[in-house]
Protein backbone atom coordinates (compact mmCIF):
# COMPACT_ATOMS: atom_id res chain seq x y z
CA UNK A 1 0.00 0.00 0.00
CA UNK A 2 1.51 3.56 -0.77
CA UNK A 3 2.51 5.46 1.53
CA UNK A 4 0.29 8.18 3.46
CA UNK A 5 1.57 11.65 1.92
CA UNK A 6 -1.90 13.78 2.21
CA UNK A 7 -3.79 13.96 5.47
CA UNK A 8 -7.37 15.73 5.64
CA UNK A 9 -8.59 16.60 8.83
CA UNK A 10 -12.73 17.27 9.25
CA UNK A 11 -12.98 19.36 12.13
CA UNK A 12 -10.58 22.39 12.80
CA UNK A 13 -11.44 23.08 16.76
CA UNK A 14 -9.78 22.28 19.54
CA UNK A 15 -8.48 19.07 18.58
CA UNK A 16 -8.48 19.27 14.67
CA UNK A 17 -6.48 22.70 14.27
CA UNK A 18 -3.37 21.08 16.97
CA UNK A 19 -3.55 17.74 14.80
CA UNK A 20 -2.99 19.87 11.12
CA UNK A 21 -0.41 21.74 13.13
CA UNK A 22 1.39 19.09 13.68
CA UNK A 23 0.94 16.56 10.90
CA UNK A 24 1.92 19.61 8.94
CA UNK A 25 5.32 20.20 10.56
CA UNK A 26 6.13 16.22 10.03
CA UNK A 27 6.13 17.42 6.24
CA UNK A 28 3.00 15.74 5.85
CA UNK A 29 0.40 17.83 3.03
CA UNK A 30 -2.53 18.83 5.18
CA UNK A 31 -6.32 19.61 4.07
CA UNK A 32 -7.80 21.27 7.01
CA UNK A 33 -11.75 21.17 6.79
CA UNK A 34 -14.51 23.06 8.52
CA UNK A 35 -17.71 24.07 8.11
CA UNK A 36 -17.11 27.39 9.81
CA UNK A 37 -16.37 29.70 6.86
CA UNK A 38 -14.38 32.42 9.23
CA UNK A 39 -12.15 29.50 10.43
CA UNK A 40 -11.12 28.15 7.43
CA UNK A 41 -10.03 32.14 6.24
CA UNK A 42 -8.26 32.64 9.70
CA UNK A 43 -6.21 29.42 9.16
CA UNK A 44 -5.68 30.20 5.49
CA UNK A 45 -4.21 33.98 6.55
CA UNK A 46 -2.04 31.91 9.20
CA UNK A 47 -3.66 32.54 12.43
CA UNK A 48 -5.68 30.85 14.98
CA UNK A 49 -9.38 30.91 16.58
CA UNK A 50 -8.69 29.62 19.83
CA UNK A 51 -6.10 30.13 22.90
CA UNK A 52 -3.37 27.07 22.93
CA UNK A 53 0.34 27.67 23.69
CA UNK A 54 2.67 27.88 20.98
CA UNK A 55 -0.29 27.30 18.31
CA UNK A 56 -0.06 30.51 17.10
CA UNK A 57 3.33 30.16 15.86
CA UNK A 58 3.21 27.10 14.53
CA UNK A 59 -0.01 27.39 12.35
CA UNK A 60 1.73 30.26 10.83
CA UNK A 61 4.60 28.53 9.79
CA UNK A 62 2.86 25.42 8.21
CA UNK A 63 0.53 27.93 6.08
CA UNK A 64 3.33 29.81 4.95
CA UNK A 65 5.32 26.58 4.13
CA UNK A 66 2.18 25.51 2.29
CA UNK A 67 2.29 21.96 4.04
CA UNK A 68 -1.24 23.65 5.77
CA UNK A 69 -4.42 24.45 3.38
CA UNK A 70 -7.89 24.94 5.05
CA UNK A 71 -11.11 24.53 2.76
CA UNK A 72 -14.30 24.31 3.75
CA UNK A 73 -15.64 21.37 1.64
CA UNK A 74 -13.38 17.89 1.67
CA UNK A 75 -10.94 17.16 -0.69
CA UNK A 76 -9.36 14.30 -2.31
CA UNK A 77 -6.91 13.03 0.36
CA UNK A 78 -4.70 9.67 1.34
CA UNK A 79 -6.05 9.62 5.08
CA UNK A 80 -9.08 11.66 6.53
CA UNK A 81 -9.20 12.06 10.62
CA UNK A 82 -12.65 13.09 12.07
CA UNK A 83 -12.42 15.30 14.68
CA UNK A 84 -15.87 16.70 14.91
CA UNK A 85 -17.74 17.28 18.12
CA UNK A 86 -20.19 14.79 20.09
CA UNK A 87 -22.21 16.74 22.31
CA UNK A 88 -25.24 15.24 24.13
CA UNK A 89 -28.36 16.29 23.46
CA UNK A 90 -31.01 17.92 26.49
CA UNK A 91 -32.33 14.41 27.47
CA UNK A 92 -28.49 13.25 27.85
CA UNK A 93 -28.35 11.34 25.25
CA UNK A 94 -25.40 11.17 22.78
CA UNK A 95 -25.79 12.88 19.47
CA UNK A 96 -23.30 11.50 16.94
CA UNK A 97 -24.96 13.83 14.39
CA UNK A 98 -21.66 16.11 13.38
CA UNK A 99 -19.64 12.50 13.06
CA UNK A 100 -22.27 11.21 10.25
CA UNK A 101 -22.40 14.65 8.87
CA UNK A 102 -18.60 14.40 7.86
CA UNK A 103 -18.44 10.40 6.94
CA UNK A 104 -21.30 12.49 4.31
CA UNK A 105 -19.18 14.95 3.43
CA UNK A 106 -16.03 12.85 2.76
CA UNK A 107 -17.94 9.58 1.22
CA UNK A 108 -17.99 11.50 -2.72
CA UNK A 109 -14.19 12.02 -2.34
CA UNK A 110 -13.18 8.41 -0.66
CA UNK A 111 -11.50 5.94 -3.21
CA UNK A 112 -9.32 2.67 -2.72
CA UNK A 113 -6.66 2.65 0.11
CA UNK A 114 -7.68 5.29 1.76
CA UNK A 115 -7.89 5.68 5.96
CA UNK A 116 -10.69 6.89 7.55
CA UNK A 117 -9.75 7.29 11.50
CA UNK A 118 -12.42 8.79 13.74
CA UNK A 119 -11.04 10.56 16.77
CA UNK A 120 -14.12 12.13 18.39
CA UNK A 121 -15.11 10.86 21.89
CA UNK A 122 -18.12 8.34 20.75
CA UNK A 123 -20.40 6.45 22.20
CA UNK A 124 -19.77 2.52 21.89
CA UNK A 125 -20.26 1.34 18.54
CA UNK A 126 -19.80 4.29 16.35
CA UNK A 127 -16.93 3.48 14.37
CA UNK A 128 -19.46 0.46 13.32
CA UNK A 129 -22.59 2.66 12.40
CA UNK A 130 -20.44 5.55 10.99
CA UNK A 131 -18.65 2.55 8.39
CA UNK A 132 -22.17 1.36 7.72
CA UNK A 133 -22.60 4.73 6.67
CA UNK A 134 -19.62 5.70 4.26
CA UNK A 135 -20.68 1.66 2.68
CA UNK A 136 -24.74 2.64 2.17
CA UNK A 137 -23.26 5.74 0.53
CA UNK A 138 -20.40 4.33 -1.45
CA UNK A 139 -21.49 0.45 -2.53
CA UNK A 140 -18.67 0.54 -5.92
CA UNK A 141 -16.27 0.19 -2.50
CA UNK A 142 -15.41 -2.60 -0.12
CA UNK A 143 -15.17 -1.39 4.20
CA UNK A 144 -14.17 -3.26 7.08
CA UNK A 145 -17.56 -4.02 8.57
CA UNK A 146 -18.80 -6.25 5.66
CA UNK A 147 -15.11 -7.43 4.04
CA UNK A 148 -12.75 -7.59 6.61
CA UNK A 149 -9.03 -7.51 5.81
CA UNK A 150 -10.51 -7.43 2.29
CA UNK A 151 -11.78 -3.94 2.44
CA UNK A 152 -10.74 -1.05 0.02
CA UNK A 153 -11.12 1.46 2.70
CA UNK A 154 -9.24 1.34 6.23
CA UNK A 155 -11.10 2.40 9.19
CA UNK A 156 -10.55 2.67 12.58
CA UNK A 157 -11.05 4.57 15.99
CA UNK A 158 -8.04 6.32 17.74
CA UNK A 159 -9.26 8.90 20.36
CA UNK A 160 -7.50 11.80 21.38
CA UNK A 161 -6.93 12.57 24.91
CA UNK A 162 -4.61 15.66 25.07
CA UNK A 163 -5.50 18.68 28.15
CA UNK A 164 -6.60 21.75 26.91
CA UNK A 165 -3.41 23.81 27.75
CA UNK A 166 -1.04 21.37 26.85
CA UNK A 167 -2.40 20.07 23.32
CA UNK A 168 0.99 20.02 21.11
CA UNK A 169 3.24 18.80 24.02
CA UNK A 170 0.13 15.78 24.78
CA UNK A 171 -0.44 15.04 21.40
CA UNK A 172 3.05 14.09 20.74
CA UNK A 173 3.97 12.38 23.81
CA UNK A 174 0.62 10.83 25.32
CA UNK A 175 0.21 6.55 24.49
CA UNK A 176 -2.90 6.17 21.90
CA UNK A 177 -5.09 3.51 21.77
CA UNK A 178 -5.97 2.63 18.22
CA UNK A 179 -9.28 0.27 17.13
CA UNK A 180 -9.12 -0.71 13.93
CA UNK A 181 -12.26 -2.60 12.32
CA UNK A 182 -9.43 -4.59 10.85
CA UNK A 183 -5.61 -5.67 11.16
CA UNK A 184 -5.01 -3.72 8.10
CA UNK A 185 -6.89 -0.74 9.52
CA UNK A 186 -4.80 -1.13 12.84
CA UNK A 187 -1.58 -1.24 11.35
CA UNK A 188 -2.04 1.42 8.79
CA UNK A 189 -3.70 3.97 11.04
CA UNK A 190 -1.10 3.09 13.56
CA UNK A 191 1.83 4.06 10.86
CA UNK A 192 -0.10 7.07 10.26
CA UNK A 193 0.16 8.79 13.81
CA UNK A 194 3.90 7.16 14.07
CA UNK A 195 4.73 10.26 12.16
CA UNK A 196 4.39 12.58 14.99
CA UNK A 197 3.33 10.22 18.28
CA UNK A 198 6.27 9.64 20.44
CA UNK A 199 4.48 7.29 23.12
CA UNK A 200 3.39 4.18 22.46
CA UNK A 201 0.51 2.74 20.10
CA UNK A 202 -1.59 0.02 21.53
CA UNK A 203 -3.57 -2.17 19.18
CA UNK A 204 -7.04 -3.68 20.45
CA UNK A 205 -10.82 -3.58 18.36
CA UNK A 206 -12.36 -0.64 18.04
CA UNK A 207 -15.13 -0.86 20.41
CA UNK A 208 -13.16 -0.99 23.40
CA UNK A 209 -11.33 1.91 21.75
CA UNK A 210 -14.06 3.76 22.13
CA UNK A 211 -14.92 2.86 25.97
CA UNK A 212 -11.27 3.42 26.60
CA UNK A 213 -12.23 7.20 26.21
CA UNK A 214 -14.83 7.51 27.97
CA UNK A 215 -13.71 5.59 30.97
CA UNK A 216 -10.83 7.82 31.39
CA UNK A 217 -12.97 10.48 31.22
CA UNK A 218 -15.39 8.86 33.47
CA UNK A 219 -12.31 8.01 36.09
CA UNK A 220 -11.36 11.63 36.70
CA UNK A 221 -15.38 13.09 37.21
CA UNK A 222 -15.38 10.08 40.15
CA UNK A 223 -12.84 11.06 41.63
CA UNK A 224 -13.31 15.31 41.35
CA UNK A 225 -16.46 14.39 42.59
CA UNK A 226 -14.62 12.75 45.77
CA UNK A 227 -12.90 15.86 46.21
CA UNK A 228 -16.15 17.85 46.16
CA UNK A 229 -18.31 15.76 48.47
CA UNK A 230 -15.51 16.01 50.42
CA UNK A 231 -15.72 19.26 50.54
CA UNK A 232 -19.09 19.57 51.38
CA UNK A 233 -18.39 16.98 54.54
CA UNK A 234 -15.62 19.63 55.73
CA UNK A 235 -18.05 22.36 55.33
CA UNK A 236 -20.23 20.36 57.77
CA UNK A 237 -17.58 20.02 59.93
CA UNK A 238 -16.02 23.15 60.05
CA UNK A 239 -12.88 21.85 58.76
CA UNK A 240 -10.56 23.22 55.66
CA UNK A 241 -10.94 20.69 53.06
CA UNK A 242 -7.53 21.86 50.93
CA UNK A 243 -6.09 20.94 54.61
CA UNK A 244 -7.82 17.41 54.70
CA UNK A 245 -6.68 16.62 51.05
CA UNK A 246 -3.45 17.63 51.18
CA UNK A 247 -2.65 15.67 54.28
CA UNK A 248 -4.22 12.76 53.04
CA UNK A 249 -2.18 13.08 49.95
CA UNK A 250 1.26 12.75 52.08
CA UNK A 251 -0.32 8.76 52.29
CA UNK A 252 1.88 7.23 49.56
CA UNK A 253 -1.23 5.41 47.51
CA UNK A 254 -3.98 8.09 48.28
CA UNK A 255 -4.05 10.92 45.77
CA UNK A 256 -6.94 12.92 45.79
CA UNK A 257 -8.28 15.50 43.44
CA UNK A 258 -9.21 19.26 44.08
CA UNK A 259 -12.87 20.17 45.00
CA UNK A 260 -14.01 22.80 42.63
CA UNK A 261 -17.65 24.76 41.59
CA UNK A 262 -18.07 21.93 39.17
CA UNK A 263 -16.75 20.32 36.20
CA UNK A 264 -16.32 22.25 32.83
CA UNK A 265 -15.34 21.95 29.49
CA UNK A 266 -16.44 19.80 26.90
CA UNK A 267 -15.65 16.53 28.24
CA UNK A 268 -15.33 15.16 31.66
CA UNK A 269 -18.77 16.78 31.80
CA UNK A 270 -20.44 15.28 28.53
CA UNK A 271 -18.70 12.02 28.45
CA UNK A 272 -19.75 10.18 31.73
CA UNK A 273 -23.23 10.19 30.52
CA UNK A 274 -22.32 8.27 26.81
CA UNK A 275 -21.24 5.38 29.81
CA UNK A 276 -24.64 5.79 31.68
CA UNK A 277 -26.36 6.02 28.45
CA UNK A 278 -25.51 2.53 27.56
CA UNK A 279 -25.68 0.96 30.77
CA UNK A 280 -28.51 2.72 32.74
CA UNK A 281 -28.69 -0.45 35.07
CA UNK A 282 -24.94 -0.79 36.25
CA UNK A 283 -23.94 3.29 36.28
CA UNK A 284 -24.87 3.78 40.36
CA UNK A 285 -21.17 5.44 41.16
CA UNK A 286 -20.67 7.51 37.82
CA UNK A 287 -24.20 8.64 37.45
CA UNK A 288 -23.99 9.78 41.45
CA UNK A 289 -20.64 11.24 40.98
CA UNK A 290 -22.21 13.35 38.11
CA UNK A 291 -24.84 14.30 40.21
CA UNK A 292 -22.28 15.57 42.60
CA UNK A 293 -20.35 17.42 40.24
CA UNK A 294 -23.53 19.03 38.42
CA UNK A 295 -24.80 20.40 41.70
CA UNK A 296 -21.62 21.99 42.75
CA UNK A 297 -22.54 25.52 41.29
CA UNK A 298 -25.69 25.40 43.07
CA UNK A 299 -23.61 25.35 46.37
CA UNK A 300 -21.38 27.46 45.38
CA UNK A 301 -23.94 30.13 44.99
CA UNK A 302 -25.61 28.94 48.58
CA UNK A 303 -22.21 29.69 50.02
CA UNK A 304 -22.21 33.60 48.30
CA UNK A 305 -26.10 34.07 49.38
CA UNK A 306 -25.29 32.96 53.15
CA UNK A 307 -22.90 36.41 53.23
CA UNK A 308 -25.24 38.56 51.43
CA UNK A 309 -26.80 41.59 54.12
CA UNK A 310 -30.56 41.52 53.00
CA UNK A 311 -30.69 45.40 54.45
CA UNK A 312 -28.27 46.55 50.94
CA UNK A 313 -27.77 46.45 47.86
CA UNK A 314 -24.19 44.62 47.44
CA UNK A 315 -21.39 43.94 44.53
CA UNK A 316 -20.13 40.82 44.24
CA UNK A 317 -16.75 40.61 42.33
CA UNK A 318 -16.90 36.95 40.36
CA UNK A 319 -13.05 36.10 39.30
CA UNK A 320 -12.47 33.55 35.97
CA UNK A 321 -14.92 32.49 33.96
CA UNK A 322 -12.99 29.97 31.42
CA UNK A 323 -13.84 26.18 32.58
CA UNK A 324 -9.87 26.10 34.42
CA UNK A 325 -6.68 28.10 34.84
CA UNK A 326 -5.19 29.64 31.84
CA UNK A 327 -7.66 28.86 28.82
CA UNK A 328 -9.78 30.87 27.53
CA UNK A 329 -12.23 28.11 26.90
CA UNK A 330 -15.66 28.63 28.66
CA UNK A 331 -18.19 25.87 27.20
CA UNK A 332 -19.56 24.25 29.94
CA UNK A 333 -17.95 26.46 32.36
CA UNK A 334 -19.58 26.09 35.71
CA UNK A 335 -18.19 29.60 36.75
CA UNK A 336 -20.64 30.85 34.14
CA UNK A 337 -23.34 28.88 35.54
CA UNK A 338 -22.42 30.49 39.11
CA UNK A 339 -22.36 33.49 37.92
CA UNK A 340 -25.78 33.06 35.97
CA UNK A 341 -27.61 32.03 38.76
CA UNK A 342 -25.99 34.29 41.04
CA UNK A 343 -27.84 36.97 38.17
CA UNK A 344 -31.34 35.79 39.35
CA UNK A 345 -30.42 37.23 42.78
CA UNK A 346 -32.22 40.64 42.96
CA UNK A 347 -30.42 43.28 44.59
CA UNK A 348 -27.05 42.82 44.06
CA UNK A 349 -24.80 43.50 41.39
CA UNK A 350 -22.56 41.77 39.95
CA UNK A 351 -19.06 42.68 38.24
CA UNK A 352 -17.14 39.54 36.56
CA UNK A 353 -13.79 39.55 35.48
CA UNK A 354 -12.04 36.85 32.43
CA UNK A 355 -8.49 37.73 31.85
CA UNK A 356 -8.35 35.10 28.95
CA UNK A 357 -11.39 36.85 27.13
CA UNK A 358 -12.43 40.81 25.86
CA UNK A 359 -15.66 40.19 27.07
CA UNK A 360 -18.96 37.83 28.40
CA UNK A 361 -19.91 34.55 27.14
CA UNK A 362 -23.12 34.61 25.08
CA UNK A 363 -24.81 32.89 27.95
CA UNK A 364 -24.22 36.21 29.80
CA UNK A 365 -25.52 38.24 27.14
CA UNK A 366 -28.21 40.61 28.80
CA UNK A 367 -27.66 38.97 32.33
CA UNK A 368 -27.13 42.19 33.52
CA UNK A 369 -23.75 41.44 34.84
CA UNK A 370 -20.70 44.11 33.96
CA UNK A 371 -17.28 42.88 32.39
CA UNK A 372 -14.12 44.37 33.64
CA UNK A 373 -10.87 43.46 34.79
CA UNK A 374 -10.11 41.58 38.37
CA UNK A 375 -8.68 44.57 40.36
CA UNK A 376 -11.64 46.68 39.27
CA UNK A 377 -14.27 43.93 40.10
CA UNK A 378 -12.50 43.22 43.78
CA UNK A 379 -11.73 47.39 44.44
CA UNK A 380 -16.04 48.13 43.91
CA UNK A 381 -17.30 44.87 45.53
CA UNK A 382 -18.50 43.59 49.02
CA UNK A 383 -17.96 40.19 48.13
CA UNK A 384 -15.31 38.38 45.95
CA UNK A 385 -15.95 35.16 44.69
CA UNK A 386 -12.56 32.88 42.89
CA UNK A 387 -14.04 30.82 40.30
CA UNK A 388 -10.72 30.06 38.73
CA UNK A 389 -7.61 29.90 39.81
CA UNK A 390 -6.07 31.73 37.05
CA UNK A 391 -2.28 32.50 37.57
CA UNK A 392 -3.22 36.17 37.16
CA UNK A 393 -5.43 35.77 40.42
CA UNK A 394 -2.26 34.17 42.10
CA UNK A 395 -0.65 38.00 42.03
CA UNK A 396 -3.34 39.35 43.20
CA UNK A 397 -1.85 41.66 46.54
CA UNK A 398 -3.62 40.50 49.90
CA UNK A 399 -3.82 44.00 50.41
CA UNK A 400 -6.71 44.85 47.82
CA UNK A 401 -8.98 41.97 49.65
CA UNK A 402 -8.31 42.80 53.07
CA UNK A 403 -12.05 44.17 53.65
CA UNK A 404 -13.94 41.66 51.52
CA UNK A 405 -15.50 38.66 52.31
CA UNK A 406 -14.23 35.97 50.30
CA UNK A 407 -15.57 32.64 48.94
CA UNK A 408 -12.36 30.54 47.30
CA UNK A 409 -14.06 27.62 45.42
CA UNK A 410 -10.33 26.72 44.52
CA UNK A 411 -8.26 27.13 47.53
CA UNK A 412 -6.23 29.33 46.01
CA UNK A 413 -6.33 32.48 48.36
CA UNK A 414 -7.61 30.38 51.63
CA UNK A 415 -4.92 27.69 51.49
CA UNK A 416 -2.37 27.33 48.74
CA UNK A 417 -1.47 31.33 49.80
CA UNK A 418 -2.23 30.95 52.95
CA UNK A 419 -0.56 27.70 54.60
CA UNK A 420 1.65 28.56 57.58
CA UNK A 421 4.63 28.04 58.03
CA UNK A 422 5.38 26.50 60.92
CA UNK A 423 3.03 23.69 60.04
CA UNK A 424 5.38 21.48 58.60
CA UNK A 425 8.55 20.22 60.48
CA UNK A 426 10.86 19.15 57.65
CA UNK A 427 11.84 15.07 58.07
CA UNK A 428 15.72 13.61 56.84
CA UNK A 429 14.04 12.96 52.95
CA UNK A 430 16.41 13.45 50.06
CA UNK A 431 15.95 15.61 47.65
CA UNK A 432 15.05 13.52 45.58
CA UNK A 433 12.74 12.29 47.28
CA UNK A 434 11.09 15.32 48.53
CA UNK A 435 10.36 16.59 44.88
CA UNK A 436 8.61 13.63 44.63
CA UNK A 437 6.05 14.11 46.93
CA UNK A 438 5.73 17.84 46.31
CA UNK A 439 4.35 16.59 42.64
CA UNK A 440 2.39 14.04 44.20
CA UNK A 441 0.15 16.83 46.30
CA UNK A 442 0.65 19.45 43.15
CA UNK A 443 2.65 21.94 45.25
CA UNK A 444 5.83 21.42 43.30
CA UNK A 445 3.46 22.88 40.38
N1 LIG B 1 -11.22 19.83 37.92
C1 LIG B 1 -11.56 19.83 39.25
N2 LIG B 1 -10.69 19.30 40.15
C2 LIG B 1 -9.50 18.76 39.75
C3 LIG B 1 -9.17 18.74 38.38
C4 LIG B 1 -10.06 19.29 37.48
O1 LIG B 1 -12.62 20.30 39.65
O2 LIG B 1 -8.76 18.31 40.61
C5 LIG B 1 -12.15 20.43 36.95
C6 LIG B 1 -11.53 21.59 36.17
O3 LIG B 1 -11.58 22.77 36.89
C7 LIG B 1 -12.40 21.59 34.94
C8 LIG B 1 -12.75 20.12 34.75
O4 LIG B 1 -12.47 19.48 35.97
O5 LIG B 1 -13.58 22.32 35.14
C9 LIG B 1 -12.02 19.41 33.64
O6 LIG B 1 -10.67 19.81 33.60
P1 LIG B 1 -9.47 18.79 33.39
O7 LIG B 1 -8.23 19.57 33.37
O8 LIG B 1 -9.55 17.70 34.38
O9 LIG B 1 -9.77 18.10 31.99
P2 LIG B 1 -10.15 18.64 30.52
O10 LIG B 1 -11.64 18.61 30.36
O11 LIG B 1 -9.45 19.89 30.18
O12 LIG B 1 -9.52 17.46 29.63
C10 LIG B 1 -9.95 16.12 29.87
C11 LIG B 1 -8.70 15.26 30.07
N3 LIG B 1 -9.08 13.93 30.56
C12 LIG B 1 -8.51 13.38 31.64
O13 LIG B 1 -7.65 13.95 32.30
C13 LIG B 1 -8.93 12.01 32.00
C14 LIG B 1 -7.96 15.16 28.73
O14 LIG B 1 -6.86 14.28 28.85
C15 LIG B 1 -8.92 14.68 27.64
O15 LIG B 1 -8.28 14.57 26.39
C16 LIG B 1 -10.02 15.71 27.52
O16 LIG B 1 -10.73 15.72 28.77
C17 LIG B 1 -10.94 15.29 26.38
O17 LIG B 1 -10.83 15.89 25.28
O18 LIG B 1 -11.68 14.31 26.51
Amino acid sequence: MAEIKTVSVIGMGYIGLPTCAIFASRGLDVIGVDINEAVVAKVNRGEIHIIEPDLDGLIQKVVANGKLKAFSTPQPADAYIIAVPTPITPERKPDVSYVLAAARSIAPVLKRDDLVVLESTSPVGTTRVMTALLAELRPDLKFPVAHGEEADVLVAYSPERVLPGKVLTELINNDRSIGGLSRKSSERTAALYSSFVAGDLFITQAESAELVKLTENAFRDVNIAFANELAAVCQDLSLNVWEVIDLANRHPRVNILQPSPGVGGHCIAIDPYFIIDAAPNNTRLISSARRINSERPLSVVRDIEALLDPTRKQTIACLGLSFKPNIDDMRESPAVEVVKLLSKIPNIKIVAAEPNARQLPHELEGSGVMFTDALSAIDQSDIVVLLVDHRQFNLIDPEALKDKKLVDTRGLWTWRKARKPDARIEGKKSEMERSQSLARTGEAA
